[in-house]
């Protein structure tokens, strides 16, 4: 797989250490006039564009990724600003982010751990907006341990706090080894699993009750398939 290699230096001081290689966390990435901007135009867009699923709704832009290319679509401008914006720190390796999911959560809500997978360029990187919530890191299944441990409490290992309006980069052995997801739950005790307390100024013991969020989820597939404009007459 293509290894990441051209983040900005600048963004080295956003390293989070604790983690496995590698996370970026980036606080306050957009300021609330942005974050109010982007929450109207989620939810100005049509209601078309939202797929319900059981335990959150999403809204996909850019195209279907498929393992024989995605036939790209149109990302509209007040998204592709902040695809260009991360792109240009070197997220994706010098190319252009061309895939963005909207993920809504209410209280409560979250995501079963899961990897991404193959279909994109191994970074991922996220704008949450509206609410923090805690993505929660697990070891992968392994065939090499018995089954009593392979449980979800025993494979977790520590978790990030994200807050509204910042950006999170994981790629390397973040993006490419663990899997990550999110409680659905009501609200959230920070304690020293939560392995960027200092660097999202929160303290452990804090009691954070959560809000909806919605995530910014901004990728690169590499594979495309272009289409042929046929320019006919009618
Ligand atoms: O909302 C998030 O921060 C995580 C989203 C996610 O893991 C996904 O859409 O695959």
């Amino acid at each position: 797989m293509e290894q990441p290699t051209c983040i900005l230096e600048k963004l080295r001081q956003f390293v989070i250490h604790d983690a496995l290689p590698t996370v970026y966390y980036i606080p306050d990435f957009i300021s609330e006039d942005e974050e109010t901007y982007l929450l109207q135009q989620v939810y100005k867009s049509p209601k078309t564009k939202w797929t319900q699923l059981s335990g959150r709704r999403l809204q996909n832009w850019g195209g279907l990724p498929q393992p024989k290319g995605m036939l790209a679509e149109r990302i509209p401008d007040w998204l592709q600003t902040y695809c260009e914006k991360i792109s240009s720190l070197g997220a994706f390796s010098g190319k252009m982010a061309n895939h963005v999911l909207v993920n809504e959560y209410k209280q409560g809500e979250g995501i079963m751990p899961h990897e991404d997978g193959p279909l994109y360029h191994p970074t991922v990187t996220t704008i949450s907006l509206g609410s923090h919530t805690l993505l929660d890191f697990y070891k992968p299944v392994s065939s090499m341990e018995g089954d009593a441990l392979q449980t979800e409490e025993n494979r977790y290992l520590f978790s990030l706090l994200v807050k509204p309006r910042s950006l999170l980069i994981l790629q390397d052995e973040m993006y490419q080894r663990l899997l990550h997801g999110i409680q659905a739950c009501a609200q959230d005790t920070l304690t020293d699993k939560v392995v960027n307390l200092s660097a999202a100024g929160a303290l452990p013991g804090e009691i954070l009750i959560r809000d909806t969020r919605v995530s910014l989820t901004i990728r690169h597939v590499p594979k495309v398939i272009k289409t042929k404009l046929v320019l006919g007459r009618k």
